[in-house]
């Protein structure tokens, strides 16, 4: 008789797919606002493959382990960390946050985070988990961290400063390079957030944008985290902090007795293996080059959506930096809504009156040739146009 029931197989099945079908799917193409994406098909077929993997054991799974430190090595070459940094796979941005966060205070001692309105929400857990304080920083006009206001915040608590690259709303770049300057002049940890733009950036650059240094190449950097779940084109749910000194794993490692290696660095325990081969399958069939492939089309579709967007007569909030455009509508609510009931996703962002637009590796030109009519049309029959 065989375990594995075929009746009840079907029967759980349907329900499932019952379920799965009120979902919104990235094979539509009608999520535009979203900072994930359906993942490279190379990505899908190895996440089957070590779906029984467990990173928190390494001595059970040594060829998995050397995969991670293969995809730790591709980060780290892109983001040029030196040969004393040491990387820490965590699920996404917001345990990324974390985990700087913890390396930070542990190292200082201190409670205080520096960083600008533009910050991730990931903050504000951080804030509560580990009793650490938010000093805001205002923006500039064109959305980045005004750094002309952070020395008046620096204090005998300052335990790190936050630079976004890649902000969740807009897209902007903070200017790291200045903030780098600081931290290097005061001595302070530098914490990188390129959850989104970590595998936008490097690019952007090698396609010849002006776009910030935002890297290890700063030396006032401590720690850049990104996610391979977002432009990385992976699978849910993977991301990297890349840490300039080994040593500094140590603040967050504990004994960890009862598995093969004797100390264990980082949040979770038991983790699976799946999304890590994943990522590094994607970066092995990509390489750079494709990735580079990947962001010059993200980019033209961008400048594509722009065109279409402003010809309707419609402003964004700042000019594009990366994929991610703000487009400004005093009829919010009202727009956002016809365009989900005409099967439409983008986000409302309440605060800059805006929804934004993330054009991710999945949005064709087709696909805005198909969105911009439905959007003129519900921009008109609610008065926005
Ligand atoms: N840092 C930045 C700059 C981010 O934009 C995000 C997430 C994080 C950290 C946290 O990352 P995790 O969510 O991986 O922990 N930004 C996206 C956002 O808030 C997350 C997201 C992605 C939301 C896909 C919705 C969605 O459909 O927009």
């Amino acid at each position: 008789m065989s375990l594995y029931d075929d009746k009840k197989r079907v029967e759980i099945l349907k329900e499932l797919n019952a379920f799965k079908k009120r979902d919104f799917n990235f094979s539509s193409g009608h999520i535009l606002g979203s900072m994930c994406t359906q993942p490279h098909p190379i990505a899908k077929e190895v996440y089957l493959k070590f779906l029984e993997t467990n990173l928190g054991d390494p001595e059970l799974f040594p060829g998995t382990k050397e995969i991670e430190s293969k995809l730790i090595t591709f980060i780290s070459d892109l983001l040029h960390a030196p040969k004393t940094s040491a990387g820490q796979i965590v699920s996404g941005g917001t345990e990324g946050n974390i985990t700087a966060m913890w390396i930070a205070k542990q190292l200082t001692r201190k409670k205080e985070i520096i960083l600008a309105d533009s910050s991730h929400f990931s903050f504000k857990k951080i804030e509560s988990i580990m009793d650490m304080k938010l000093i805001k920083v205002p923006l500039t006009s064109d959305y980045n961290m005004d750094v002309s206001k952070i020395k008046d915040n620096i204090n005998d608590n300052t335990a790190a400063i936050l630079g976004i690259a890649g902000s969740t709303e807009l897209g902007t770049i903070d200017p790291i390079p200045e903030l780098s300057d600081i931290c290097s002049d005061e001595n302070l940890f530098l914490h990188v957030d390129a959850a989104f733009g970590g595998y936008v950036i490097p690019f952007l650059k090698k396609l010849d944008y002006q776009v910030p240094d935002f890297d290890f190449k700063l030396k006032g950097v401590s720690t850049i985290s990104t996610d391979a779940h977002k432009m990385g084109y992976s699978v849910i749910s993977l991301g990297t902090l890349i840490i300039r000194d080994e040593k500094w794993l140590d603040e967050i490692s504990v004994e960890s007795p009862c598995i093969g290696s004797k100390r264990q660095a980082g949040i979770f325990g038991t983790r699976s293996g799946g999304p890590v081969a994943a990522a590094y399958a994607v970066t092995r069939y990509l390489g750079v080059g494709g990735y580079k492939k990947l962001v010059e089309n993200c980019m033209n579709i961008t400048k594509y959506t722009e065109e279409k967007i402003t010809d309707m007569g419609l402003h964004l909030i700042t000019k594009p930096t990366m994929n991610v455009l703000g487009v400004k509508l005093k009829k919010l609510p009202e727009v956002v809504n016809k365009l989900s009931e005409y099967g439409w996703k983008v986000n409302k962002i309440d605060h800059l009156s805006c929804i934004r637009i993330v054009i991710m590796p999945q949005i064709t030109k087709k696909i805005i040739d198909e969105f911009i009519p439905v959007f003129r049309k519900i921009c008109k029959e609610v008065g926005e146009l």
